[in-house]
């Protein structure tokens, strides 16, 4: 795993571990046994460390983390580079992340192409720089740089690193021609004062003003995650110890972030991220053995929010898109909008002024389906009816090309209906954007019956190119999101309705990680929204609500949204809904008295004692009732794996990234305890069908023993369920 190979008077070590050249086992002791051989060898002048294929190194095997470590560790490696009698230069080119990075820090010379990327990601997985990152790079680039690049885990560019002493110096190509020209220049040279070890940090009498200046920004910016402070005292640590005190100081830190909860719910989502785009279907077809169609260009059809926002998303990825609006005011106003949302970008840094004229140039208005005969693909995303949704679709099959694939934002309805509306169901799928549709980085991309492989690659493949998370899932009602996400909120409401207040149930929720409570959700997204949407349903079922219902079809449901929506509390852009809100800051939600009397009254009116509800109930009831559905969803098949009901639910619910999502929460409070608390709540609340229990629930909770989440994926994915 580490290439040998002698030039002249220089070694090469050359890392050959694809995909990422990480430091695995293999990798430690070939570069241990490179230094070693190549100091032993009388040709030998200088060491270059290099990688091979794509990139230089991208830290540490972080599957590695999670088994009993073998072998030499980074720091003793480390410390043999740094101790070599003949200058070692590492010759840097893609990445050098991490563990990568320590390595060139262990070096005495650092060169890189101009391309390269350079940084700490550690924090990201809940982890410190643990092989003296943070007391070497301090030693570099001085105290503030390391705090920020340390704490905040981002990469930056090779220039960013020359200008902060990281590298030694930037070449336009080889880098490894450039770092043998460099050798010459180094050859002979004493070499202690190029081992970091031996230096000191240079402001170290500032150490404890940058401290408290970090580490009020980062409480602020990274609320309850704890390596990023763990980070910044290690650095601190760096100016106000010996070397040796302070590493040995990291090395306790690092310790203690490896076994902690949030590094490994944090490391868990690093791979269930990397999992989901892998899609299979029932077929044999998969993500390695489908080509999807080349999409050269687009048409949504409906300039509401979620079309406009669509039309971002492609428009900025250089798609053009050709958006359907048959009222002129409104496609009007929504190309105001898509131009208003390019120039926040440019503001925020996020694209150029140049790119953002490009991106407009790219859209085009139109009134009429006509205009999208000739397109690739058609993404529909009209309100949710279903009825005009197939009229659409029939209209479509007859006026788009024989190739244009057909897709719906739909949140909810079936595909198979939709698609039975054309004579191309093999070209139809769903595309569930979530909103803002520009800034919500998941794709729901869901497949039908007959959806060919094809389709199913293309819209995976689109999706991937305008920058977004997506997961592949099987049609049914409400789809794998809203299908899982429903029991959730509704279980919220109840609770409200049994006793709790908006602002109770909220802030337990935040407590555990949720960037914003249901009911602040709610008045985001707007209460007249789900009031509409439940009429829709109410009428397409022929049913009749009415503020006193309190079952429908035998199900439990609560009207007290509804009751808001009766007061014309429409949520934050009527200032008032769950919360209320003052002119001068309209976004801050207050807990209003009025709401508190109203649920009152209601609970009073229908009979409904109410009771003091506990922040333990109010996480179970929210999450058990989530993970059961979940359960059901994997059992019929509509998700294919654990890890994409958990990104779903991180990228479009916003489930805190350290917690992994509701089935890796699951596998830590233990499947047995979920179970038999899910048999509690179906025998208290009869009415709501969420609480029957999962048989793939069941099943995997009657073992004798508790099944880890691996176990019991492979148990999953390996069955006939
Ligand atoms: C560390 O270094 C600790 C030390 O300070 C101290 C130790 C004592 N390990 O992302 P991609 C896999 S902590 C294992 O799709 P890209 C990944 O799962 C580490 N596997 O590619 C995927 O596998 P698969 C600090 C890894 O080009 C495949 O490689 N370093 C690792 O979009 C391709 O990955 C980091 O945190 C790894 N370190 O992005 C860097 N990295 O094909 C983490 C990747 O089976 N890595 N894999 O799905 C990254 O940020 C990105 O992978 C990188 C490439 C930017 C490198």
């Amino acid at each position: 795993m580490v290439d040998y190979s002698v030039d002249r008077n220089l070694a090469i070590l050359g890392i050959n571990n694809p995909p990422v050249n990480a430091l695995s086992f293999h990798v430690r002791e070939g570069l241990f046994n490179g230094i070693k051989q190549a100091n032993a060898d009388r040709r030998v002048e200088a060491i270059v460390i290099t990688g091979k294929g794509k990139t230089y190194c991208s830290g540490a095997d972080i599957r590695e983390f999670s088994i009993p470590s073998a072998g030499k560790g980074l720091v003793t490696l480390g410390h043999r580079i740094e101790d070599s009698d003949k200058p070692v230069i590492s010759a840097i080119h893609g990445n050098a992340l991490g563990g990568g990075l320590e390595i060139a820090l262990f070096s005495h010379y650092r060169v890189a192409n101009k391309n390269a990327k350079i940084g700490f990601p550690e924090v990201l997985i809940g982890l410190l720089p643990g092989a003296e990152g943070t007391i070497r790079l301090p030693r570099v680039t001085g105290l503030a740089f390391a705090m920020d690049a340390i704490a905040s885990g981002r990469r930056f560019d090779a220039q960013e690193a020359h200008k902060h002493g990281i590298l030694d110096t930037i070449c336009d190509g080889d880098v490894l021609q450039e770092a043998k020209a460099f050798s010459k220049k180094i050859i002979g040279q004493p070499l202690d004062q190029r081992r970091l070890s031996k230096t000191h940090v240079k402001d170290a009498a500032d150490v404890d003003i940058k401290f408290e200046e970090a580490l009020a920004q980062i409480k602020r910016k990274y609320r309850g995650l704890i390596a990023p402070i763990l980070c910044l005292k290690s650095v601190r640590n760096s100016a106000k110890m010996s070397f040796d005190e302070a590493a040995a100081e990291e090395m306790r830190l690092f310790g203690e972030l490896l076994t902690s909860s949030q590094s490994i719910g944090l490391r868990y989502s690093f791979f269930a991220e990397r999992s989901a785009p892998k899609w299979k279907l029932p077929c044999g077809a998969c993500a390695d053995n489908t080509t999807p169609v080349d999409v050269k260009t687009t048409g949504v059809i409906g300039a509401g929010t979620m079309g406009s926002g669509i039309a971002v998303c492609l428009i900025r990825a250089g798609i053009p898109v050709i958006l359907v609006e048959k009222n002129q005011k409104m496609l009007d106003q929504a190309i105001k909008t898509i131009s208003r949302i390019l120039t926040g970008s440019v503001k925020l840094n996020r694209m150029t002024e140049k790119q953002r004229e490009h991106s407009l140039k790219l859209l085009k208005g139109a009134s009429t389906l006509d205009e999208l005969a000739g397109v690739d693909m058609v993404i529909e995303a009209v309100y949710e009816n279903l009825e005009l949704k197939r009229e659409i679709f029939h209209q479509l099959d007859k006026i788009c090309k024989s190739s244009t694939l057909l897709c719906s934002n739909t949140s909810t309805l079936d595909i198979d209906n939709i698609a039975s509306a054309t004579q191309r169901p093999d070209k139809v799928v769903g595309t569930h954007f979530f909103a803002p549709a520009y800034i919500m980085r998941l794709l729901e991309n869901v497949y039908g019956t007959k959806t060919s492989p094809t389709t199913v690659a293309t819209v995976m493949e689109l999706g991937k190119r305008i920058g977004k998370i997506c997961v592949l899932v099987k049609t049914c009602y409400a789809f794998v999101a809203n299908r899982t996400n429903q029991p959730f909120g509704a279980e919220a409401s109840f609770m409200v309705e049994e006793g709790a207040l908006p602002q109770d149930v909220d802030t337990v929720l935040e407590n555990f990680g949720m960037p914003m409570g249901p009911f602040k959700v709610s008045d985001l997204s707007g209460i007249d929204v789900g009031w509409r949407i439940r009429q829709e349903v109410a009428k397409a079922l022929g049913l009749k609500l009415t503020l006193e219902t309190r079952y429908r079809m035998g199900e439990r449901i609560t009207t007290l949204a509804d009751r808001l929506y009766e007061m014309g509390r429409y949520g934050i852009k009527t200032g008032k809904g769950w919360y209320r809100y003052e002119p001068t800051n309209p976004r801050k939600p207050i807990p209003d008295p009025d709401v508190a009397k109203m649920i009152q009254k209601h609970c009073m009116d229908m009979g409904i004692e109410r009771r003091n509800i506990p922040a333990q109930e109010v996480i179970e009831r929210c999450l058990f009732s989530a993970i059961n559905e979940s359960f059901r969803v994997l059992e019929q098949r509509i998700a294919e794996k654990p890890e994409d009901i958990d990104v779903i639910w991180q990228y479009g619910f916003s489930f805190p990234r350290y917690g992994g999502g509701p089935m890796f929460y699951a596998s830590q409070v233990g499947l047995k305890k979920v179970f038999e608390k899910i048999c509690i709540f179906h025998e208290q609340f009869p009415y709501s069908s969420h609480w029957v229990p999962s048989d793939l629930l069941r099943k995997l909770a009657s073992h004798s023993t508790e099944i880890p989440m691996d176990k019991w994926t492979q148990f999953i994915s390996s069955s006939k369920l």
